[in-house]
């Protein structure tokens, strides 16, 4: 047995939201980074832990694996509630953590499962594009009911309550449809993701994953 978390991920991915919890939680962890597109030693090993050949892959300490972001985060804060990635029992932030949790994951993630490579879905199409086409708009949409529901005064996405919808927040808003259009539509998100990127636990690793970053003086 193991005492790492081992994380299958790739630059900039949504592997980098489970990347900042584990920082978070201070359990050492080690990193594969895979490039999912691309058929690999890599990638076989990535489809042989999990079939829809998806990051963020995670492998337990006892070897057991874990997928799908949202309930490694939930796990996460079983074993390390110090992280502060889900609001405590019964506080009153409770119940919009998890509805925008799940927003996030079963609303907005899945407009990147199918936008992100439209041949899959519609081989042999003459314009699989389109189909990005009109989930870019949709997608668009959700983003700004989600925005709607951020703390007006901050300094995170529950107001003063800090969250795992924080690191989802810095890594999403650089993905389509772009900084400048969150800039633009949805300044709060990206005052959150700036917040986020600042954290003296977080930011070397923000620095790694996207250019856009400063390393902390
Ligand atoms: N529901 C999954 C979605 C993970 C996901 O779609 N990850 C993307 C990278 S950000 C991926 O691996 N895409 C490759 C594919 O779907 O084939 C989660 O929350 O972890």
């Amino acid at each position: 047995m193991r005492d790492t978390y081992t994380l299958l991920g790739c630059r900039g991915c949504g592997s980098t939201i489970v990347a900042a919890a584990l920082e978070l939680t201070g359990f050492p962890w080690g990193y594969e980074e895979v490039d999912y597109e691309v058929d690999s030693p890599e990638r076989d090993r990535l489809l042989e832990l999990n079939p829809l050949g998806q990051v963020p892959t995670l492998i337990l300490p006892n070897g057991e694996v874990m997928t799908e972001s949202a309930a490694i985060i939930l796990l996460l804060h079983d074993r390390a509630p110090h992280a502060e990635l889900v609001p405590h029992s019964g506080s009153a932030v409770l119940p919009r953590f998890l509805r925008w949790l799940l927003f996030i994951n079963a609303e907005i993630y899945p407009t990147f499962t199918y936008g992100d490579n439209p041949e899959k879905w519609l081989p042999k199409t003459r314009n699989p594009e389109r189909l990005e086409e009109s989930i870019g708009p949709y997608r668009q949409q959700l983003w700004l009911q989600f925005s709607a529901a951020a703390s007006d005064v901050g300094p995170w996405f529950l107001g003063k309550t800090f969250s795992a919808l924080d690191l989802y927040v810095a890594v999403m808003c650089n993905w389509r449809p772009g900084r400048r259009w969150f800039q633009q539509h949805c300044p709060q998100l990206i005052a959150i993701a700036g917040r986020v990127e600042q954290l003296a636990q977080l930011n070397a690793l923000f620095h790694a994953h996207f250019d856009h970053v400063a390393p902390l003086e």
